[in-house]
């Protein structure tokens, strides 16, 4: 596999992100990860929830262009100029790269139809905007103040990701809080930072394929079917819960019912960045239908 040839950069950060137990255990009774995970914030959806979204993607019988254009604007976050937290310009480029790489299969995954080009870098510095948890007031005056574009722009945030590598709002969210829209991520995610062995900046690729309508690998465990439960995606094999490290072989959904083993390799799974490097097919077509009907 050639994934991660445009990661290239020397990890020149000694920044450790600081994560308080607070943060750690804001959300751990819903989504169920160890509280030593500290990975990703998106809030999951109710089992009846997810059904009637699946409905409505369902419903889309459109067909987008073959390449998907989206524009995006990252907004730099920082505590201070010139340091660690100021994202260089080189980074976010590097950062654009891979997403762009896992996004047309190059990584070793399914070819999706999405591109994504960088509109604009905004810089501020602010504490409180840095240290935002999801759901925060100051989250939301971050973004009411940063956001660009409409329903088709992704807007990232490099934050300290509030003891989380990042979260990010699904597209059936936009139409009822447009201005919430958009991706968090730690700032030292991006290809190069300091967050090892979450530096290559997968964060990003998974947050946006929430950004597109995808769940978890391991949502609903071990579902009982496999296209009508779980992650709602049929050639994602079942995963009872989150794969972290890179555990190849795992099988925690066994039986004939649940042929495979666990996509530990895909985006939407926990495993460390350079352990994860496709999405899958089915995962392309729902990007595309929840593309189509919402953005
Ligand atoms: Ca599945
Ligand atoms: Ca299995
Ligand atoms: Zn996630």
């Amino acid at each position: 596999m050639n994934r991660k040839s445009a990661v290239g950069i020397a990890g020149t950060l000694i920044v450790t992100l600081s994560v308080t137990s607070a943060g750690l255990y804001a959300r751990t009774a819903q989504s169920q990860v160890a509280a030593s995970a500290k990975h990703c914030a998106t809030r999951d959806l109710s089992p009846g929830e997810a059904m009637r979204i699946d409905m409505e993607i369902a419903r889309w019988q459109g067909e987008l262009p073959a390449v998907v254009t989206i524009p995006v604007y990252y907004h730099v976050i920082r505590t201070g100029v010139g340091n660690a937290t100021d994202v260089s310009q080189t980074m976010i480029d590097a950062q654009i790269s891979v997403l762009n790489q896992a996004y047309n299969g190059s990584t070793g995954g399914s070819n999706t139809q999405f591109q994504f080009v960088l509109s604009g870098v905004t810089r501020t510095t602010n504490s409180s905007w840095f240290n935002a948890g999801d759901g925060t007031s100051a989250e939301a005056q971050m973004k009411s103040a940063l956001r660009q574009g409409g329903s088709n722009t992704l807007n990232i945030y490099s934050t300290s990701g509030a003891g989380y590598l990042g979260w990010a709002t699904f597209p059936w969210w936009y139409s009822g809080n447009p201005t919430d829209d958009g991706v968090i991520i730690a700032y030292n995610s991006v290809p190069g930072g300091s967050a090892a062995p979450y530096n290559e900046g997968d964060t990003a690729t998974h947050e946006v394929g929430h950004w597109l309508g995808l769940y978890h690998t391991f949502q609903g465990g071990c579902a009982r079917s496999a296209t009508n439960g779980g992650d709602f995606v049929s050639d994602t094999p079942a995963e009872r819960s989150a794969a972290f490290g890179c555990p190849t072989g795992r099988n925690s959904c066994t039986g004939s019912r649940y042929p495979g083993n666990d996509p530990i390799t895909n985006f939407m799974d926990y495993t460390d960045d350079y352990c994860m490097f496709q999405f899958s097919s089915g995962q392309s077509s729902r990007m595309n239908a929840a593309y189509g009907t919402y953005r």
